[in-house]
């Protein structure tokens, strides 16, 4: 065998050992390349004689040649299975279950939910939600509110207070969403219609309490504005709220420094085993505090009493939250047990609306 064909022979047994693309591509290189073995002959060809060109030459290109369809043949086979490979590896099982979209895995807070009714409720009769500063100073949560210097009502707060300052003023955690209504009255000028829902701080913590709450508190204010209205505005949230077309209320006489007359308000429910059902029955439940806004208020205010005057009311979120959602013990709504949310499913994608239904 002359050397030529045991070449040829080396390189074909080569290319069909190339198990790759790349194992394939160093065989043509070592014999197609640059300084290929076929390309170190043909070389050769221009210091031979035209006669031994005749021969050897063609010999020459018929061992290039047939090196040239092996690696073309090759080539198609190994990228034909390492596709074959790759679709394998690729293949979509479509019997396996779906996973649940991300946006449909969360779940919203009880709370947070009650305080989307809430506003969805009171936005619907015209108000608007105002909001303010948890940090707040004792004029805004108390002294511009009719508690005076030395009030017993101040010490029944529990206030928070940090150190004071050089001037020896203080500031406090805000005891009552109240200071949001006075900045508002000190900012717009009457009518004015807003909600003040948030965070609120007392020193109390216990069965019944925890030291950190959620209030929302609406106030009113116009020439003619009276308790007839906020009877009226009460009795529309509640039904509105507890999703009931009817509710009996009952408002007793109370005491709070800023309004003056001051009422208790008190719905009707009755209690079964494990139900409680809203506007009928014999029991009371206590849900807010209202009253006419007292003239020391406005006028603190800047708004002149014999001109203007208004309601207001403040209940507790987390309260009427327990109630409407039948929760036992109201730590469980700060313990952030996502088992516990999953419980009540309040889905991210479904705000409540009145037309749609609060929370159904
Ligand atoms: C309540 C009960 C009664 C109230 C009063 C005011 C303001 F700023 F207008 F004077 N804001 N909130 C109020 C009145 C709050 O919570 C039980």
């Amino acid at each position: 065998m002359s050397d030529l064909t045991t070449l040829q022979q080396q390189i074909l047994a080569n290319i069909a050992a190339a198990s790759d693309e790349a194992a394939l591509e160093a065989v043509r290189v070592g014999a197609l390349g640059k300084k290929g073995s076929i390309s170190a002959l043909l070389a050769t060809l221009g210091k031979m004689t035209p006669d031994e060109r005749k021969t050897e030459g063609a010999a020459i290109n018929l061992a290039k040649d047939a090196v040239t369809q092996a690696l073309t043949a090759r080539r198609d086979v190994l990228k034909s299975a390492a596709l074959d490979a790759r679709l394998a590896s690729e293949t979509i099982d479509v019997t396996l279950p779906l996973r649940e979209n991300p946006a449909e895995l969360g779940r919203v807070h009880p709370l947070s939910q009650t305080w989307d009714e809430l506003t969805t409720i009171f936005a619907d009769m015209g108000f608007a939600v105002a909001e303010g500063p948890d940090i707040e100073t004792d004029d805004y949560n108390f002294t511009k509110l009719n508690f005076p210097e030395g009030h017993p009502a101040r010490e029944m707060h529990d206030t928070f207070y940090f150190n004071p300052k050089e001037d020896g003023s203080r500031l406090l955690l805000r005891t009552h969403t109240s200071p949001v209504q006075v900045r508002t009255m000190l900012s717009q000028k009457p009518p004015i219609r807003v909600i003040c829902p948030g965070r609120t701080y007392r020193s109390d913590s216990d069965q019944t309490h925890t030291p950190m709450f959620h209030q929302v508190e609406g106030l009113v204010i116009d020439k003619t504005s009276h308790l007839g209205h906020l009877k009226w505005i009460l009795q529309e949230f509640c039904k509105a709220f507890f999703e009931v077309d009817h509710v009996n209320m009952r408002f007793r006489p109370s005491f709070f420094p800023f309004t003056e007359p001051s009422l208790e308000v008190d719905i009707q429910c009755r209690r079964d085993k494990n139900e409680i059902r809203f506007g009928e029955g014999e029991d009371w439940l206590e849900i807010l505090g209202c009253g006419m806004v007292h003239p020391n208020v406005l006028r603190a205010c800047d708004i002149d009493p014999d001109v203007y005057q208004g309601f207001a009311w403040g209940m507790g979120i987390d309260r009427i939250a327990m109630l409407k959602y039948g929760m036992a013990d109201l730590r469980q709504l700060f313990e952030g047990d996502v088992r516990w949310l999953n419980h009540y499913g309040f889905k991210p994608l479904e705000m409540p609306t009145l037309a749609g239904g609060l929370s159904t």
